[in-house]
């Protein structure tokens, strides 16, 4: 008690922090610090997520996308993030090269967790990502992505599978980073002006 190492991080988590995603000691530990502010108990609940992406995207519903992004992060299934979880899910999403960003958007999109994508997860998570887009950036889309359907539609169809086949990591992987398209319909980024 008062004893400043009690919260400190574990050495080993530090290390495979570092491993895994390059950040300094330094950077780890100033967000470590962070994390401890703004999270006492140390586990981001699926509450507080949603409001720190309800502040993110103020002029639309973000709601279920947050809650699709936390069960992407929350890898051992225990409906908190922890540190570790919350610094990967930073790094994947921040500073991570392609491969691994696309490896964490295959996730995202594997919505039951059983190691394929079929066309009704990627037809949920299109329905995420069209509560993201404001309703006048809306009804600005073109029209064979101007509904969720049409997204997931178009989408789908750069995988070259049937509506009843199923998707496998790679060729999701690959299928992304052959097409711009399909690049910029897995997400949704808010326009620059
Ligand atoms: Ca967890
Ligand atoms: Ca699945």
């Amino acid at each position: 008690m008062g004893n400043t190492t009690s919260s400190a991080l574990s050495k080993e988590i530090l290390e495979d922090l570092k491993f895994s995603t390059k950040f300094s000691e330094h950077e780890i530990c100033l967000w470590y610090e962070n994390f401890q502010k703004q999270c006492p108990t140390g586990r981001i609940t699926p509450e507080q997520f949603e409001q720190i992406y309800t502040r993110f995207f103020p002029d639309s519903d973000a709601t279920s996308y947050a809650q699709h992004v936390f069960r992407s992060f929350d890898t051992n299934d225990d409906g908190t993030l922890d540190f570790k979880e919350y610094i990967i899910a930073l790094h994947m999403t921040s500073t991570g090269k392609t491969t691994q960003k696309l490896e964490w958007a295959f996730s995202l999109f594997d919505v039951d967790k059983n190691g394929y994508i079929n066309k009704s997860e990627v037809t949920e998570i299109c329905q995420a990502i069209f509560k993201l887009i404001p309703k006048d950036e809306q009804s600005r889309l073109p029209k064979d992505e101007n509904t969720p359907e049409k997204r997931a539609n178009k989408l789908w169809a750069y995988f070259n599978k049937g509506d009843n086949e199923r998707l496998a990591e790679g060729e999701f992987i690959t299928g992304v980073i052959e097409n711009d398209n399909a690049m910029r319909l897995i997400h949704y980024e808010p326009l620059k002006d």
